[in-house]
């Protein structure tokens, strides 16, 4: 009987490598489960990353799992007469676990630092060395993606913005800020085809940026477990022409314009 189960334990990595490969190779069921295609020209950089650790935890994940079956399927307590016998220890096995996974963790700790430094500390600087002003700001509230755009006069945060919901339109073919901020619990604001992740903290004001190579509608994910309506947080980004943008910012804040403004009756004079 230990048998079998030594065979169910094989199975785990066998079926779990199976899928990721089966994933990969994107073939049917499992079309389009893998990476959404990178249109970020910074995303390149994390992808490599990722299926460096990818491979490297897939690696290990393969060893231990022949290394379990081995013993399982060896020391099966039915065809081996002997009692279990307990040792104290051995100080060489237990320095050398200790040392390669801390070496591994170091070496991944400094392998991702410029990965890291691109993607959340140097934030792009415009032209006298500012650093660069935020297009628009987002805010995570369950269970939507509020974001204020400047109105006509171009400037954040002041009475001429304007809102929209779960729809944020973006200039293609260059680099943008934005500021994002969470309204109540912990968010995370995804643009899986960007490759840009980032936790949206209440009390914290933060920044994120990237650019897109392509036009089109992408997704608004968020990543973190917010509450009961966590599923249904979900956006779009759309990318545009600079000039169709622009013409977009003023259509949208001359018809929020056009529908906050009550003209005052005579009768309440
Ligand atoms: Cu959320």
């Amino acid at each position: 009987m230990g048998r079998f189960w030594a065979l169910m334990f094989l199975m785990v990595p066998v079926l779990g490598v199976g899928v990721f490969a089966w994933a990969i190779a994107d073939l049917y069921p499992m079309r389009n489960h893998w990476l959404p295609d990178n249109i970020n020209p910074d995303g390149g950089m994390i992808d490599e990353l990722f299926m460096f650790i990818f491979y490297l935890t897939g690696t290990i994940f393969i060893g231990t799992g022949i290394v379990l079956f081995f013993f399982i399927w060896k020391y099966d307590a039915a065809r081996n007469a002997q009692p279990v016998a307990y040792s104290h220890g051995n100080h060489t096995l237990e320095i050398v676990w200790s040392i390669l996974p801390a070496a591994t963790l170091l070496f991944i700790a400094i392998y991702q630092m410029s990965a890291w430094a691109n993607a959340k500390m140097e934030r792009p600087r415009i032209d006298d060395n500012q650093v660069m002003p935020p297009i628009a700001e987002v805010t995570g509230r369950q269970f939507e993606w509020r974001i204020r755009y400047p109105g006509p006069n171009g400037k954040l945060y002041d009475e001429d913005d304007f809102f929209t919901v779960n729809e944020l339109h973006l200039p293609v073919q260059e680099e943008v800020v934005l500021a994002i901020k969470s309204q109540d619990v912990l968010h995370s604001f995804f643009l899986p085809q960007l490759r840009v992740k980032q936790d949206v903290v209440p009390g914290m004001q933060q920044y994120i940026w990237f650019k897109s190579t392509r036009t089109g509608t992408y997704d608004i994910v968020c990543a973190e477990l917010c509450g009961w309506g966590h599923y249904k947080m979900r956006g779009r980004v759309i990318f545009e022409p600079r000039d169709k943008f622009e013409q977009w910012l003023a259509d949208e804040s001359a018809k929020q314009r056009a529908t906050e403004y009550t003209p005052a009756s005579e009768d309440d004079e």
